[in-house]
């Protein structure tokens, strides 16, 4: 867990910048922290500058330095990201405050908050996503919540504030509906689709992922989106109706048979592994779920199971293999040279085997 005199600490730090740069991860957790912060502050800040960060887990480029430099900033914050390279720390004048929820870094210089760091009483460890704590950290904005739900369902998590919201957003979330896990929100309410949809709009050319964040900096209530009734709204909805074509598109080609394994390669522009391989691992709970994408000379790969340890099998299979990977215990993402791709294959069914 956070403690409140952390969530104070960084409030604070939020409440006294005059002209914050936000960097953040490029999912739904990521960008729902960083709407949450810029909510919070923006009526009273000189200016905010949000810079999402595109798939590296590492925060070091000297294109984000420049960016700060260009910005002239009082204070950092970074949102989500799992890593950040001390050289790239070392190199900003300012404060530097860091919010995540990936296993615990050892960097100096920085004030980092990570609620892995403090044993909580329910939730061990306590990996709770970073939109979780931004929502804490900005005093629990009703009106926001949406935001907040989008953030926790797209990261795999029910927070306590899931009755309150079903109350609010009934046909967004219906009582009725018997949740498995956080799938079934995901892939069978109204709100899973709003989390799509938001998902979505983080994928695609810069310039446009750019638009969609510029746009739903605007957007106050998830009936825009939904019900498209605004023409920022009807902006966000266009965009992911475009990339939604090319995922049914390939999603149409996973075949699933008797294997225990659900091996899939396929070769576009955009990153879908993870949001394909959740998906198929939610109706097929039984399966391991191998979505790899070709790029170059690499495989970029994410994996799922239900019962087995992924992150076990991916560690074991890794061995004598280019690539490397990691992640979660039921959820990895990997990236595996070309030319040892079957090898690689062979291994993880040879270790997944030993755990079933
Ligand atoms: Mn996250």
């Amino acid at each position: 867990m956070l403690t409140s005199k952390e969530i104070q600490e960084l409030r604070y730090a939020l409440r006294s910048s005059k002209r914050p740069i936000i960097f953040f991860d490029d999912d739904t957790d990521g960008l729902s922290s960083f709407l949450l912060f810029y909510h919070y502050i923006k009526d009273y800040v000189e200016d905010i500058k949000g810079i999402i960060v595109k798939s590296s887990p590492i925060l070091k480029d000297d294109i984000y330095l420049r960016r700060i430099e260009e910005y002239n900033p009082d204070k950092v914050f970074v949102l989500d990201k799992p890593m950040m390279h001390q050289d790239f720390i070392d190199k900003i004048k300012i404060p530097i405050y860091w919010l995540d929820h990936h296993p615990i870094q050892k960097n100096s210089k920085v004030h980092y908050f990570n609620p892995l760091m403090h044993q909580d009483k329910k939730y061990n460890p306590d990996n709770r996503p970073t939109t979780y704590w931004a929502y804490k950290v900005t005093e629990e904005p009703e009106n926001l919540m949406w935001i907040a739900m989008v953030g926790c369902i797209g990261d795999w998590f029910i927070p306590e504030f899931y009755k309150k919201y079903m109350e609010k957003y009934p046909d967004l979330w219906n009582k009725t509906i018997k949740i498995r896990n956080p799938g079934t929100v995901l892939h069978e309410t109204k709100h899973g689709k709003l989390c799509r949809i938001i998902q979505f709009n983080m994928k695609g050319t810069s310039k446009e992922i750019q638009d969609s964040i510029r746009v739903m900096k605007k957007i106050l209530n998830p009936y825009d989106i939904i019900d498209r009734k605004t023409p920022e709204g009807k902006f966000i909805y266009k965009h992911y109706e475009k990339v939604n074509v090319i995922y049914e598109k390939i999603k149409s080609n996973v075949k699933i048979t008797k294997d225990k394994i659900v091996l899939f390669v396929y070769n576009d522009k955009y990153v879908l592994t993870g949001d394909l391989s959740n998906e198929i691992q939610y109706y097929h709970p039984d399966k391991l779920i191998i979505i790899a994408r070709e790029k170059t000379e690499d495989m970029i790969c994410s994996l799922r199971s239900e019962n087995l340890n992924v992150r076990k099998i991916l560690e074991e299979s890794l061995i004598g293999i280019e690539g490397y990977g990691g992640g979660h215990e039921h959820a990895c993402g990997c990236s595996i040279k070309k030319k040892d791709f079957d090898r690689f294959i062979k291994n993880l069914r040879k270790y997944a085997s030993k755990q079933s």
